[in-house]
């Protein structure tokens, strides 16, 4: 009766810890279309930042190419093109997946990229205007050749380009600053990151312009004390219900295994504790 007792308790933690697991917020899987990733921070400023928040789980060295060209408004495979002029931002995830709610900075976009997760690559002569600029995200054969969009940032309207033929959509999973802040020059998603369940609530949240903090202006905003101010802001998108353990919020899917781990020698050693002292006593 008390064998029964003590299994049933190991096994009531172990389901409310298991259904307790933190996890960065659910995807709808893989990173292959439009909303699968937003910008999250925008910096024409200095040598250029890019932030953005994975809404999906990277493949294996996956690569997600940015760039500052303008779009000519015809579909993929149906004459759309990039205008000429302008770069390229190479990204390539890690050989280990990275999970939907990660954050990545890349830093020094206009001159010799770095990335906080990742690696990346420029070429051409990508560089951010703080001017009727537009940043698209996207997949594809090379860099010339989108074989899918994920996501854009207008500092204004689109440019001199259109976002027609891309499958994005503004206000859904395209941003466009005009209404705000017309040729914003530094712009960062300031508002929660832990205070929803899914990815497309995530994205709706982070397509409200409200949620940005933004300046603009001659000179460099990017790190003159007054919010936004880089490096942004990389702390990863998470579920509301996010278990804080011994000061380390698990977040991602190395400290989720961590936890798990944690969790099971916890309850072999509860088990094991009842068998010893049953043992003992008897
Ligand atoms: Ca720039
Ligand atoms: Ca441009
Ligand atoms: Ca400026
Ligand atoms: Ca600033």
């Amino acid at each position: 009766m008390r064998k029964n007792s003590v299994a049933t308790i190991v096994v009531l933690i172990l389901t409310t810890m298991i259904l307790w697991l933190p996890t960065t917020a659910s995807s709808s899987g893989s990173i292959a279309g439009p909303g699968d990733i937003a910008i999250t921070g925008y910096n024409a400023d200095g040598n250029d930042n890019i932030a953005f928040v994975l809404l999906g789980d990277t493949t294996p060295n996956q690569v997600i190419y940015f760039s500052d060209k303008e779009w000519n408004g015809n579909p993929i495979g149906s004459g759309g093109a990039f205008n000429s002029g302008e770069g390229f931002i190479k990204w390539t995830a890690p050989s280990t997946p990275l999970t939907a709610g990660t954050v990545i900075e890349i830093s020094d976009a206009s001159t010799t990229p770095s990335a906080t997760k990742g690696t990346v690559t420029r070429t051409g002569s990508f560089n951010i205007s703080g001017t009727n600029e537009v940043l698209y995200g996207y997949l594809g054969s090379d860099e010339h050749t989108p074989t899918a969009f994920l996501t854009a940032f207008a500092n204004n309207d689109f440019g001199s380009g259109s976002i027609n033929g891309t499958g994005l959509t503004e206000g859904t999973n395209a941003m466009r600053f005009d209404s705000v802040d017309a040729d914003v020059d530094v712009a960062e998603y300031a508002g929660s990151r832990n205070n929803q369940s899914t990815a497309a609530d995530y994205l709706a949240q982070i397509m409200n312009t409200g949620n940005w903090t933004h300046q603009d202006g001659s000179g460099d905003q990017s790190n003159d004390g007054t919010s936004p101010d880089i490096p942004f802001d990389v702390t990863p998108f998470t579920k509301p219900n996010a278990i804080t353990f011994a000061g380390m919020t698990a977040s991602n899917g190395i400290s989720n295994g961590l936890l798990i781990a944690l969790l099971a020698g916890f309850s072999i050693l509860l088990f094991g504790g009842f068998w010893l002292r049953r043992r003992i006593t008897r």
